[in-house]
């Protein structure tokens, strides 16, 4: 899980945070909850890809559909930018971003039933 963007993190960026102090490396159930748009205690693949998504559109400041390594330090450290940039190319394009982060989901679900909690 060292690659799992944080949700900590994103959570923080999108204002929703409370507590700041809590930078956890791992999923803690305060930012699930943020995650967790139906509140039933678990995230599905299609609330984080939608948490995701706006997050990926809230961190692209320039809104020119890619992060490059400025946009992207709040949540990705460099060596993590280097590996979700697929191509190389120096950004991070919305599906260079998703394709990381719902790998990152599949990693985090272990008991593998679509659902984090
Ligand atoms: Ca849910
Ligand atoms: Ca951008
Ligand atoms: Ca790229």
């Amino acid at each position: 899980m060292k690659h799992m963007l944080s949700i900590a993190a994103v959570s923080l960026l999108l204002g929703a945070g409370t507590a700041v102090a809590q930078q956890s490396s791992t999923m803690h159930d305060a930012h699930l909850d943020q995650v967790d748009q139906n509140d039933d205690g678990a995230v599905t693949q299609g609330e984080y890809q939608t948490f995701m998504t706006s997050a990926f559109s809230r961190l692209d400041a320039n809104g020119d559909g890619q992060l490059d390594q400025n946009e992207a330090s709040a949540v990705l450290s460099s060596s993590q930018f280097g590996s979700t940039d697929a191509n190389g190319d120096g950004n991070v394009s919305q599906q260079e971003f998703m394709s990381q982060v719902m790998r990152d989901f599949q990693t985090a679900d272990r008991s593998g039933d679509g659902q984090l909690r």
